[in-house]
C-alpha cells in the first residue's frame, strides 16, 4: 500500500516526457511503423492523466510544416485548452530541423545560405510558439548539422555558422522574450556519421563563445553521452557545475551503439542511480524529462505503460537515496576514503612540506566493499 503510494507521480515531481516519445510510431531503419500514430493533442491529455508535469515538443509535433496560419492557431488554442483542462505545463518548445529532406545536409551548418535562413526561421516560429504555450525554453538539438564527407565542411566554418545562427536566435529573445533561455543538447552521431559538439562538454566551450553566453544552457541526454562510451553521470555532474543545466533528457542505453533510446532504467541502473542522484541533492529545479520510446513491438496499451515504467523506475531510485545516505557502513567508508574536505595549502606551503607516498599509500580504499554495498542497496537487500 505504502509503495503503491511511492510509485504514483505527484505533480510537484516535474516529470516531463517530448510528445515525439509518445507520437513515435516504432519506424526504424529497417522496418515500417509498428502502431499508428497517436494525435500530440491526445497526448497532452494522456500525460497529464498520469500526473505528468509537463510536455517537451517540436513546434512541428503539434503544428506540421505546411500548417496554415488559421490551422496553425486553432491547434495552438486545442493545445492550450487541454493544458489548462488537465492542468499540464509545456516546458521546452524546440524545432525539428532534421527530418525534411531540405535538411538532409544540415541546417545551421548547411553549406546552402538559404537553407541556414530558413532553419533559423523554425526556430524563431519555435519560439513564438513555446512563449505562446507558456514555456521559457527552447533547447536545440540540431540532428543532422554534421557529415559523413569529411571534405564536405570546414568543421571551423560549421562552427562559425553555429555560432552565428545561434546568436540570431538570442538577439531574437533578448528583443522579444527577455525572460527566455536557450540550451544545447549534445550528441555524437546518428542520423549524421559525426554531429558537431558531440558531448556536453564540446557544447559548454561552444557556449562560452556565443555573443551572450548567459542566455544559453545545455540539456544531456543519458543515451547520448553512453553512444560515446562516456560516463553519464560526469557530464550531468559537469553541466551542474558550470550552472548551465536547463533540463535533462531521460532514458538508457547500451554504450557505443545505435541511439536505442530504452526506457529509464531498462539498461544501467547503477549509473541511472547516480544521476538521479545528483538532480535530487543538488539545486537543480528544472524538469525530469524522459526522451525515449516504447520498444516497436508494443501497441498503444504499452505506450503508457512505457510512460508509467520511466517514471516508476526514478521514483524507486529516488527512494533509494535516502537508503544510501543513512546506510552507516556505506557513509563510514565515504567519510573515511573521502577524507578532509578542506582546500589545500598554499603552494608555498605545499612546496615546503615533506609528503611521504610510503606512508599516504597505507589509506586503504575498500572501493570492493563499497561498490558491493551500493549493488545490494539497488537489489534491495540492505
Ligand atoms: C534525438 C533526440 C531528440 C531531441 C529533440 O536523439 O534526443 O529527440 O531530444 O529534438
Ligand atoms: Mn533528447
Amino acid at each position: 500500500m505504502a509503495k503503491t503510494r511511492l510509485l504514483k507521480p505527484k505533480k510537484s515531481d516535474r516529470f516531463s516526457f517530448g510528445l515525439w516519445t509518445i507520437m513515435n510510431t516504432g519506424r526504424d531503419p529497417f522496418g515500417e511503423p509498428t502502431r499508428p500514430p497517436i494525435d500530440p493533442l491526445e497526448v497532452i491529455v494522456g500525460l497529464a492523466k498520469r500526473n505528468v508535469y509537463s510536455f517537451e515538443l517540436h513546434a512541428e509535433d503539434l503544428v506540421p510544416l505546411g500548417t496554415n496560419a488559421r490551422q496553425r492557431d486553432r491547434l495552438v488554442r486545442e493545445a492550450k485548452k487541454r493544458m489548462q483542462d488537465y492542468d499540464i505545463q509545456c516546458t521546452n518548445c524546440g524545432s525539428n530541423c532534421f527530418s525534411h529532406p531540405v535538411f538532409k545536409d544540415g541546417a545551421f551548418t548547411s553549406n546552402d545560405r538559404n537553407v541556414r535562413a530558413f532553419a533559423v526561421q523554425r526556430y524563431l516560429h519555435a519560439i513564438d510558439l513555446g512563449y505562446e504555450l507558456g514555456c521559457r525554453l527552447c533547447n536545440l538539438w540540431w540532428g543532422r548539422d554534421g557529415l559523413e564527407v569529411e571534405g564536405s565542411k570546414d568543421t571551423r566554418d560549421a562552427l562559425k555558422r553555429l555560432r552565428e545562427c545561434c546568436n540570431l536566435l538570442t538577439e531574437y529573445v533578448l528583443k522579444n522574450y527577455p525572460d527566455y533561455e536557450l540550451s544545447i543538447e549534445a550528441k555524437p552521431n546518428e542520423p549524421r556519421g559525426d554531429i558537431f559538439l558531440p558531448t556536453i562538454g564540446h557544447a559548454l566551450g561552444f557556449i562560452a563563445t556565443l555573443d551572450h553566453p548567459e542566455k544559453w544552457g545545455v540539456v544531456p541526454e543519458l543515451a547520448h553521452v553512453r553512444m560515446a562510451g562516456l560516463n553519464s553521470v560526469h557530464e550531468v555532474a559537469q553541466a551542474l557545475d558550470a550552472g548551465k543545466l536547463r533540463s535533462i533528457h531521460l532514458n538508457s542505453q547500451k554504450p557505443l551503439r545505435y541511439d536505442q533510446d530504452i526506457r529509464f532504467g531498462a539498461e544501467d541502473l547503477k549509473e541511472s542511480f547516480f544521476v538521479v542522484y545528483l538532480l535530487e541533492t543538488s539545486e537543480y529545479e528544472g524538469t525530469k524529462s524522459f526522451d525515449c520510446h516504447p520498444y516497436r513491438t508494443e501497441d498503444r496499451q504499452g505506450v503508457w505503460d512505457f510512460v508509467e515504467g520511466n517514471m516508476r523506475t526514478y521514483l524507486l531510485l529516488r527512494e533509494k537515496i535516502k537508503s544510501y545516505q543513512e546506510d552507516t557502513q556505506i557513509q563510514r567508508i565515504m567519510t573515511k576514503v573521502c577524507g578532509s574536505q578542506r582546500p589545500l595549502p598554499s603552494p608555498e606551503e605545499i612546496a615546503a612540506t615533506t609528503y611521504d607516498p610510503e606512508k599516504l599509500l597505507a589509506n586503504r580504499l575498500p572501493y570492493e566493499k563499497l561498490d558491493q554495498m551500493i549493488v545490494e542497496l539497488l537489489l534491495g537487500v540492505r
